[in-house]
Formats: structure tokens, sequence, C-alpha cells
């Protein structure tokens, strides 16, 4: 092997380590920084959960149905428009319901719960991306800005038919 005086340029193959070595740093540095992209708007806010029957849940879900339905279906699930307030989202194999019309501007506390099993709840209007468990709700508070339709869809498996199993909340202009 020759003998590189000291001070030589180095060859080649020693640039290109040396660039590899730098990329492989720098990447080391952004995920140990990871946890600093949380501040300052912090990471998505925790759940607010508490222990509910599901029988007592579903009774709301009814309530609000049976006292808000707009009379229109989106396939089998009535669409219900509430007037504010306390709202009920019912997850169940395979679907969300009902379906949710609110209004922007208008604030509500939407309540979710699993009623059959695991289920996941991905809703990014309401930031919300969380698990559902059987016996618990999962309550964000939420106001809509603009109108449209918003998908909300399951996350965490819950069978042969998970993958389609979505929803939406319809945002419509408030009435006065
Ligand atoms: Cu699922």
């Amino acid at each position: 092997m020759p003998v590189v005086p000291a001070g030589a340029p180095m060859n080649r193959g020693e640039d290109s380590w040396g660039a590899a070595a730098a990329v492989w740093v720098a990447t080391f540095l952004l995920v140990a920084a990871m946890p600093a992209w949380w501040w300052p708007e912090g990471a998505l806010p925790a759940p607010e959960t508490s222990p509910l029957a599901t029988e007592t849940f579903l009774e709301r879900v009814d309530a609000m149905t049976a006292a808000h339905a707009t009379g229109e279906r989106a396939g089998d699930i009535p669409v219900v428009h509430p007037p504010g307030g306390d709202v009920y989202l019912a997850a169940q194999r395979f679907l969300f319901t009902p379906a949710l019309e609110l209004e922007a501007g208008q604030t509500y506390r939407l309540h979710v719960a699993a009623v059959d099993g695991m289920h996941g709840f991905n809703f990014p209007l309401a930031d919300a991306d969380t698990m559902l468990i059987p016996g618990w709700e999962t309550v964000m508070t939420l106001t809509p800005v603009a109108k449209g339709h918003y998908a909300l869809q399951c996350n965490e498996y819950c069978g042969l038919e998970h993958s389609r199993m979505m929803g939406w909340v319809r945002v419509v202009a408030r009435r006065e």
C-alpha cells in the first residue's frame, strides 16, 4: 500500500464516504430533534375520554336522531342536523352513524364511541386520530368554519370491511 503524505488531497472514494457520513449525521440530528417539533404548537391534543356504558351512548344517539333527523338518508344512515352543543356519533362494523350535518360557526361537543368492538377514529376536521374502545366515549370540541363534506374513517383494523369504514360530516351555512 502506498503511503500518502500528510496534507495530501483525499481521493474520490474518501470524498463520497465523507458525504455519506455527513448525510447520516444530518439525518440522525433531525430524528433526534423530532420531539422539539411539537413545540410550541403541541402534539395533537390528547383526546378527552371517559367511561360510558354502550347502552347509554346508544340511547343518546337515538334521542338525538329522533329529535333532529332531517328525513334525508345517506344509504342506510339517517342524516341528523343537531342545533349545536352535544352531538353523538357511533362507530360500528362497518360505518359511522348517524350522518351529521353541522353548521359553520356553530360549536359542538362531538361524542364518539365504538359500540361493537374496537374501532379507530380519524377525523382531520377535529384534529382527531384516536382509538375507540368499547365502554369509553371520546369527546372533542368542534367549530367548523367552512361549508363542505369532511371525511372521517376508521383507522383501527376491525374486520373484513374495515377498509370501507368511512363516513362524513357535512357542514352547511349557519341558520339564524
Ligand atoms: Cu376499522
